[in-house]
């Protein structure tokens, strides 16, 4: 499902690298929008600030200025960021509070391995629709002593609302697709309550007022998260969208990144009903940062998907080509492909093919 396409004279485009290496993978995917010239209205770049390291030196991970400068764009691009796995007083995740802040209620992951021979079908083709806004991450914890030392406590939300619109995401995404399956992953064998809401309101998606037939074409089926992920590693073309609250979509998809042979290959885009926003799975990986080696394919996939949520298809088309072929290819790769090539390296080999 994209947004609406507009003609434009100018896309507005911010730019946030964020922390690690987002900031080496956020100039490839801007040099892959500009290599498409003319075939892209005038390109606007904005560079905003947002990070673990920006907290670090100002007080602050996501400014207020960053918030508002976002407001005026069409678009945006987010590298990665390195919250600490300790609380630290005063901070909290920016991209976290970014999906929310923009209600960017869907995140979109595709995961497609490449096929030696372009004529045949790839072995890994799905979709994971992550609900982005709610679920643990609502981030409601306490701690408190009890009778037997600490205890903390999380609130986990799930709501009708936001389970209808992921589920009408994940249908209008199974709907472009040519086997239009949609897998509701839960566990609602032990989280009746949350799972089991889940998963009742997704099911319900294709009878509710208005949608009038139109997902009548898909299959909806469900498959518990711990099998879901069993099946994954051992069959995974049996799936096609896997739609899934906020948490198990964020593990899932590492995992299918796994069956790709990188999470420097899989992209995402937050996206909301009037915004988007580019960003790769990956993370900042610090023991990487600086070294020139990441894998910068991730991030202009991310910047393909941007567009073609953006109604820019043919023009996403000529990116995502360039990069299967060079993965094809297989000459010019970073480490985590089994490659020596440098970042620079590997972003030049797929503007040369866009
Ligand atoms: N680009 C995805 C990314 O940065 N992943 C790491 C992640 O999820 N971080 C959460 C955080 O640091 O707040």
């Amino acid at each position: 499902r994209g947004m609406a396409t507009q003609a434009r004279s100018t896309l507005k485009v911010a730019l946030l690298p964020a922390d690690g290496i987002g900031r080496e993978v956020i100039p490839a995917a801007r040099a892959a929008l500009e290599a498409l010239g003319s075939d892209l209205p005038r390109l606007e770049f904005v560079d905003l600030l947002a990070g673990f390291e920006l907290f670090t030196r100002a007080g602050t991970a996501l400014p207020e200025a960053t918030i508002e400068a976002l407001r005026e764009q069409d678009c945006a691009l987010f590298g990665a960021v390195s919250s600490p796995s300790k609380s630290v007083f005063g901070y909290s995740s920016p991209i976290v509070a970014l999906r929310k802040e923009l209600d960017l209620y869907a995140n979109i992951r595709p995961v497609l391995s490449v096929s030696k021979d372009p004529s045949q079908k790839p072995d890994v083709d799905l979709v994971v629709v992550r609900e982005n806004t709610e679920c643990l991450y609502v981030k409601q914890e306490v701690s408190e002593i009890g009778e037997h030392g600490r205890v903390a406590k999380a609130t986990r939300l799930i709501t009708e609302r936001a389970s209808t619109r992921i589920g009408k995401m994940a249908c209008e995404i199974a709907l472009q697709r040519p086997r239009k399956r949609v897998t509701i992953i839960h566990k609602s064998n032990v989280l009746s309550v949350t799972d089991g809401l889940f998963r009742e309101t997704v099911r319900r998606v294709p009878s509710l007022p208005g949608v009038n037939g139109k997902y009548d074409s898909i299959q909806i089926g469900e498959q518990i998260v711990d099998s879901a992920v069993y099946r994954l590693f051992r069959e995974p073309h049996i799936f096609d969208v896997m739609v899934a609250p906020n948490l198990y979509g964020d593990i899932l998809s590492d995992a299918a990144a796994a069956l790709v042979g990188s999470l420097g290959l899989v992209p995402s885009v937050n996206a909301g009903d009037t915004f988007v926003m580019g960003e790769p799975v990956h993370g900042s990986a610090p023991d990487i940062a600086g070294k020139s080696i990441a894998n910068p394919l991730a991030s202009i996939r991310s910047a393909a998907l941007m567009l073609r949520h953006l109604g820019y298809g043919k023009q996403a088309e000529r990116i995502e080509n360039a990069v299967d072929d060079v993965i094809r290819d297989g000459t010019v790769l970073t480490p985590d492909l089994g490659g020596k090539s440098k970042t620079e390296e590997v972003t030049a080999e797929v503007l040369k093919r866009v």
